[in-house]
C-alpha cells in the first residue's frame, strides 16, 4: 500500500485530453473558484472565460446549488432508479421538461454528455425495431462533431486524432460533410450565410446507403469542441425536412448549447428547428455533480410502452442515472437559472459580446473571429511546422495574464459564465488584446 502520498506529487493521475509530460512540468493548478473566478494554488485570481468546460452557466460555487446538494446529501445520499424509485428523480425530470421545447416529455438520465450521446444512439435504433423497422440501423454524424468518447459517440464524431487511436469504431457509421468554409464566411457575425446546402448531404448518404437503413443522424446546433463552427442559415431547419421526409430520427447534440448559452433555453429554440432527441449535460447541473439529460419526444418514448405491463420497455441505463444528489444539484442548478434570468441573459450580452470579438479582428495571425450567444471563437493561421502550438501558446500565456480561455487546434473558444458583467466582458477582451499583440 502506498502510504506516502505527497500532495504535490502529479505522476500518478494520467489526466484527460492533456499533454500530460508538459503539464507536469508546467503544471496550472486551481484550487477554488468563485463567481467568475478561479484562485490557483499560489493565489493568483483567474477570470473565468470558459465556464469551466462549457459547463458552469450560473458561475462558481453558487450557494443555492451548493445548500440543494449538501441537504441532499445528508437525506437520501444514493437510491437506484432501476425498478425502484426517489421523489427527487421525478421531480427534476419535471423540472427539466418544463423548460425543454415543445414536445419534449420525457427525460432519461445518464451521467456525462457521453453517456446521453449512446443512449440518444441506442434509442434511435431500438425506436425504429420497435415500430416494426428493424433494417434502420445506420448512424449519421457529421465531420468535426464531437459527441463524448464512448464508443458509439467516437464513431459519429467527426474529429481525426480522437477517432484515429481506437480501431475500426462502431460499424455502419457515416458522416456529413462539415459546414466550416472561411473562404466564404470568414469574420461572419452570428449565423453563416453560405453552406444551408451541404444540408442536402443527408440526401446523397440516403442515396447511397437507402433510407430503410438509416436509424438517426446527430449534430451539434453549433459544433463548440472543434472550435465553434456556427450553422450557416437555415442549414438545420433544412436538414430536419430531410430527416423527416425519410424518417430518419434527428438527434440534436446540446451538451453545450442547451441551458442559456444561446439567450434561449435550447439551441433548439433559438434556431427554430424541432429534433426527435435532445442529448444535454454540463449545464444541466451547472458543473457541480456529473449528469446527463436526454430529451425525448413522445412518439419516441411511446414506442417503447408496447410490450406487457411487467416487460422492462428499454434495457439501458447506468447505476447512477437520476442519482439523488445529481438531482438536487439540477433542481438548484434551475432555481438559480431562474431567479437570476440566465437562461436569456446572454440576449442581452450578445451584441455587446459580439463587439468586442471583432475587434480582434486585425490581431496577428487572425484569420477568422466568429460569434454566437456567449460563445466565440478566434482562429489564428496554423503555423506550418507546428499545428496548434500557436493557439496553444497564447492559452497558455492568457492563463499567466489571469484569463481562462480554450485552445483546439488553432482555435481559442472563449464560453464564460451567463453572470459576466461588462466590465468583465471588458477584462476578458484588454487582457487577450495584450496576449494577442505580444505572441509571435
Ligand atoms: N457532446 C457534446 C456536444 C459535447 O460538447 C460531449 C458530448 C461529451 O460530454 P462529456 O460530459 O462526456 O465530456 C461534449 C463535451 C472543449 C470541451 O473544450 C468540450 C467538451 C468536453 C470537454 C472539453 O471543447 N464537450
Amino acid at each position: 500500500m502506498n502510504v506516502q502520498i505527497k500532495p504535490n506529487d502529479l505522476a500518478a493521475f494520467w489526466m484527460p485530453f492533456t499533454a500530460n509530460k508538459e503539464f507536469k512540468a508546467n503544471p496550472r493548478l486551481f484550487v477554488g473558484a468563485k463567481d467568475m473566478h478561479y484562485v490557483t494554488n499560489d493565489g493568483r485570481k483567474v477570470l473565468d472565460g470558459t465556464s469551466g468546460l462549457w459547463c458552469v452557466n450560473a458561475g462558481h460555487c453558487r450557494p443555492k446549488i451548493a445548500e440543494a446538494i449538501k441537504q441532499q446529501v445528508e437525506t437520501l445520499d444514493f437510491a437506484g432508479t432501476f425498478q425502484m424509485g426517489h421523489t427527487r428523480a421525478f421531480e427534476a425530470a419535471n423540472r427539466l421538461v418544463d423548460l425543454a421545447p415543445e414536445g419534449f416529455n420525457n427525460v432519461f438520465f445518464t451521467n456525462s454528455g457521453s453517456e446521453s450521446v449512446e443512449t440518444a444512439l441506442k434509442m434511435a435504433i431500438a425506436y425504429h425495431r420497435a415500430k416494426g423497422n428493424g433494417t434502420k440501423v445506420r448512424l449519421i454524424g457529421r465531420e468535426r462533431g464531437y459527441h463524448g468518447v464512448n464508443f458509439g459517440g467516437m464513431s459519429v464524431g467527426g474529429i481525426g486524432p480522437n477517432r484515429k487511436m481506437f480501431g475500426a469504431l462502431v460499424a455502419g457509421v457515416d458522416h456529413l460533410r462539415h459546414t466550416h468554409d472561411l473562404a466564404k464566411n470568414a469574420f461572419t457575425r452570428g449565423e453563416p450565410e453560405h453552406g444551408a446546402d451541404l444540408a442536402d448531404d443527408l440526401e446523397r448518404l440516403v442515396a447511397l446507403h437507402d433510407a430503410s437503413t438509416i436509424a438517426a443522424v446527430i449534430v451539434e446546433p453549433v459544433a463548440c469542441s472543434t472550435g465553434v463552427l456556427i450553422p450557416p442559415k437555415g442549414y438545420l431547419k433544412r436538414l430536419e425536412t430531410i430527416a423527416k421526409k425519410h424518417d430518419i430520427v434527428l438527434i440534436a447534440d446540446e451538451v453545450i448549447t442547451a441551458f442559456g448559452r444561446l439567450g434561449v433555453p435550447f439551441g433548439s429554440d433559438y434556431f427554430g428547428f424541432s429534433p426527435d432527441i435532445i442529448t444535454t449535460a454540463k449545464g444541466v447541473t451547472n458543473g457541480t455533480i456529473p449528469m446527463g439529460a436526454v430529451f425525448v419526444k413522445s412518439h419516441i418514448h411511446d414506442a417503447f410502452m408496447n410490450g406487457p405491463e411487467w416487460m422492462i420497455d428499454f434495457f439501458h441505463g447506468y447505476t447512477y442515472s437520476g442519482h439523488p444528489v445529481a438531482c438536487a444539484a439540477a433542481i438548484g442548478t434551475l432555481d438559480t437559472y431562474a431567479e437570476e434570468g440566465l437562461l436569456t441573459r446572454a440576449a442581452e450580452l450578445a451584441p455587446y459580446w459580439e463587439e468586442r470579438m471583432h475587434a480582434l479582428k486585425e490581431l496577428p495571425h487572425v484569420i477568422d473571429i466568429r460569434n454566437i450567444g456567449l460563445i466565440g471563437a478566434i482562429e489564428f493561421a496554423p503555423d506550418p511546422e507546428r499545428a496548434g502550438k500557436r493557439a496553444y501558446e497564447r492559452f497558455v500565456k492568457a492563463f499567466e495574464a489571469g484569463i481562462l480561455v480554450r485552445q483546439t487546434g488553432d482555435i481559442i473558444a472563449l464560453s464564460p459564465p451567463l453572470i459576466i458583467s461588462k466590465s468583465e466582458i471588458d477584462e476578458l477582451f484588454d487582457t487577450f488584446t495584450k496576449v494577442l499583440k505580444s505572441t509571435n
